[in-house]
C-alpha cells in the first residue's frame, strides 16, 4: 500500500484517526508505523512477504502496526479477538506467521498458543521507536490475508495485493465522493474488508479523519452522531437494525435531536449482507437518508453499488463500480439475458490474486478465460443488478458475517455425544440469518446450553447455532446428501 502511505504526507497535520480519547495526526502515523517496519526488519532489507499476525484493538496501534507490516515488504494478517485459541492458531499457522504482535489486554487469549515453535509472539509495547531505511515494494506484491468462510469446511485466506488494495479503494473514493473534510465512525470488526477497506483505508486515502469506536454500542453511536462532528457513517444490516431498536426506545425530544443531527451527514451506507428494503425504510424516516447499499466480497472489495448522487432503488445493490468488469451466467456459463438469474462474475485489478496455499480452490474460483466465480445469483431490473441468492445453501450470512455451514458440521461431529448433524441458516429479520444444527445423538441429547458452551471453545461467538433440534435422522436425497431445503422445514 505504498501509494495509500505514499499520500499521508500530504496530510501531516490533519488529523488520521481518533483513538483512545485522543487524536492522532498523519504525521504520527507516518513515524509510528515507519518505527514498526524498522523494528520488523531488524536489520534485514525487506520482509519478503513474511506473514505478520497482529491481535490489537482498533485504533491507532492497529493502523500503525498494519503499515508498518506494508512498509517493511510484510503481508498483514488482522485476528479478531472474538476468535477463541484453535481459530486463532488456525490463522497463525495456516499463514506460517513468523510473528503475533498483540496488546496485552489480549496475552490471556492468545497465551495458549505461546509455544508454536515458528512464531513469536510480540507484545505492542516491545516494539522499538528507532528509524532506518525502508525497502520499496512493488504494487503486485502480496499485502494481506483475510480469512473467509466458503463451501470447503476450513475457512480460506484471501490473499490482496498492494495494487488490488489500491484498485478498491480508489473507485470507492471517487464513486463515493470521499474527501479530505470527512469524519467517519469506524464500529466494525477489522479482520474483515468492510471495515479495513471501505471505512478506514479510504478515509485515509482521502486525508479524512477515522474514528474508532468498539465494541459496537447504540448508545455510544448515538452520542457521537449527535456530536455533529461525523459526515460518513457504514454499517451492516444488523447495525443499522439494532440502531432502530435502540432510537425506537428514545424519549421523543430525544429523538427529534438525533434526527436532527443525522441529517447533516453527508453520506450512509450499508452492505456485507442484504438490506431489507423495511430497514432501509424505517432508516429513511429517522435520518433522512436513503442508505446507499452496495454488494462486495472478501476476494473483490466492492464490485456493484447504488448511485451516490442518482436513484438509490431499494432491494437493489446497483451498477457494477467503474474499474470493474461484471457478468451474469447461467450453469452452462453462458450469459443471461436481462431480468433472468446468472451467476455473478467479476473481473478488475479489485479481484484477489489467490487462495493462500490453496492452489486447487483458487484454480476452482476462476473460470478458463479468469473471471471470478462469486457464487451469488443476481438479475438485471432496468439497469439495476438485485441479489436473489447464492448458489451454494452451506453459505450462511450472519450479522454479515459469512459463515460455512460445513465448518460448523465438522466441529459437531467432534462431539462425543453427537453422531450425525445438518446446519442451516434460517432466515431472522435482525441477523439476516441464524444458524440453526439438527442432531442425531447418542443417548440423551445434550443441554443445548452445555452445548453452546463446549462449541464457544472452539468457533467465534457469531459462529454459535442459535436453534438446536434433534432427530433420528435428516432428511436425505436419494443420493444420501442431506436435503438443507428440507432440514430448514424442520426448524419451523
Ligand atoms: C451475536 N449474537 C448473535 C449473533 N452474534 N445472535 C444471533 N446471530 C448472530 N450472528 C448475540 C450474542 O449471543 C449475544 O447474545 C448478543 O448477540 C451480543 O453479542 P455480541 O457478539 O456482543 O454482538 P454485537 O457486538 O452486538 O455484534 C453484533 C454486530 C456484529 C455488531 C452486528 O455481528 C458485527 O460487527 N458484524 C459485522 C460483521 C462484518 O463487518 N462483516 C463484514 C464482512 P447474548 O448476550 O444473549 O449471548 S466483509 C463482507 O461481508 C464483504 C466484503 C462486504 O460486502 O462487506
Ligand atoms: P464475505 O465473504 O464476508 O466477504 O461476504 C461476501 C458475501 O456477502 C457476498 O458473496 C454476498 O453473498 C454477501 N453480500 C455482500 N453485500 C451484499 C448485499 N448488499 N446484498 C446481499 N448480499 C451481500
Amino acid at each position: 500500500m505504498s501509494e495509500l502511505i505514499a499520500r499521508a504526507s500530504r496530510f501531516a497535520d490533519r488529523t488520521a484517526i481518533v483513538s483512545d480519547d485522543r487524536s492522532y495526526t498523519y504525521a504520527e502515523l507516518d513515524r509510528r508505523s515507519r518505527q514498526v517496519a524498522t523494528d520488523l526488519l531488524d536489520g534485514r532489507a525487506d520482509l519478503g512477504e513474511a506473514r505478520v499476525a497482529f491481535l490489537l484493538p482498533p485504533g491507532f496501534a492497529y493502523v500503525a502496526v498494519q503499515w508498518g507490516i506494508w512498509r517493511a515488504g510484510g503481508v498483514a494478517v488482522p485476528l479478531c479477538e472474538k476468535h477463541p485459541p484453535p481459530s486463532l492458531q488456525y490463522v497463525i499457522e495456516d499463514t506460517d506467521a513468523v510473528a503475533v504482535i498483540y496488546a496485552s489486554t489480549f496475552r490471556k487469549l492468545l497465551e495458549p498458543l505461546f509455544y508454536l515453535p515458528d512464531t513469536s509472539f510480540r507484545p505492542l509495547r516491545s516494539l522499538r521507536t528507532m528509524e532506518g531505511a525502508l525497502p520499496t515494494v512493488e504494487a503486485g506484491r502480496r499485502a494481506m490475508i483475510l480469512y473467509t468462510s466458503g463451501t470447503t469446511g476450513r475457512p480460506k485466506g484471501v490473499v490482496t495485493t498492494h495494487a488490488n488494495l489500491s484498485a478498491q479503494i480508489r473507485t470507492l473514493v471517487a464513486a463515493w465522493q470521499w474527501s479530505a473534510d470527512d469524519r467517519i465512525l469506524n464500529i466494525l470488526p477489522l479482520h474483515h474488508v468492510h471495515g479495513i477497506v471501505n471505512v478506514l483505508c479510504c478515509a485515509l486515502w482521502s486525508g479524512a479523519c477515522c474514528e474508532f469506536l468498539a465494541p459496537f454500542d447504540a448508545q455510544r453511536v448515538f452520542a457521537r452522531f449527535r456530536s455533529g462532528e461525523l459526515t460518513v457513517f457504514m454499517a451492516v444490516p444488523t447495525i443499522y437494525y439494532k440502531l432502530i431498536g435502540y432510537y425506537r426506545e428514545l424519549p421523543a425530544a430525544e429523538q427529534e435531536a438525533t434526527s436532527a443531527a443525522l441529517r447533516d451527514f453527508r453520506l450512509m451506507v450499508s452492505g456485507s449482507a442484504a438490506l431489507p428494503v423495511s430497514t432501509l425504510e424505517t432508516w429513511r424516516e429517522i435520518s433522512g437518508h436513503t442508505l446507499l447499499e452496495r454488494y462486495g466480497m472478501t476476494e473483490m472489495g466492492m464490485a456493484v453499488s447504488n448511485p451516490y448522487a442518482d436513484e438509490r432503488r431499494p432491494g437493489h445493490i446497483g451498477q457494477p463500480l467503474p474499474g470493474v468488469d461484471l457478468r451474469l451466467v447461467d450453469e452452462e456459463g453462458e450469459t443471461v439475458a436481462d431480468g433472468q438469474p446468472g451467476e455473478i462474475q467479476v473481473r478488475g485489478d479489485n479481484v484477489f490474486l489467490e487462495y493462500w496455499d490453496r492452489p486447487d480452490a483458487t484454480a476452482a474460483a476462476f473460470t478458463e478465460d479468469g473471471w471470478f466465480r462469486t457464487g451469488d445469483i443476481a438479475a438485471l431490473e432496468e439497469g439495476y443488478y438485485r441479489i436473489l441468492g447464492r448458489n451454494s445453501v452451506d453459505i450462511i450470512k450472519s450479522g454479515g458475517y459469512k459463515i460455512s455451514a460445513l465448518e460448523i458440521e465438522e466441529v459437531l461431529r467432534t462431539h462425543p455425544a453427537i453422531r450425525e448433524c445438518g446446519v442451516v441458516g434460517l432466515p431472522d429479520p435482525e441477523w439476516g440469518e441464524v444458524i440453526g444444527a439438527c442432531m442425531i445423538v447418542e443417548g440423551t441429547p445434550p443441554d443445548p446450553d452445555a452445548l453452546t458452551d463446549w462449541l464457544r471453545e472452539r468457533l467465534p461467538g457469531y459462529k454459535l447455532p442459535r436453534r438446536f433440534i434433534f432427530r433420528d435422522e435428516l432428511p436425505r436425497n436419494v443420493m444420501g446428501k442431506v436435503t438443507k431445503q428440507e432440514l430448514k422445514e424442520h426448524f419451523a
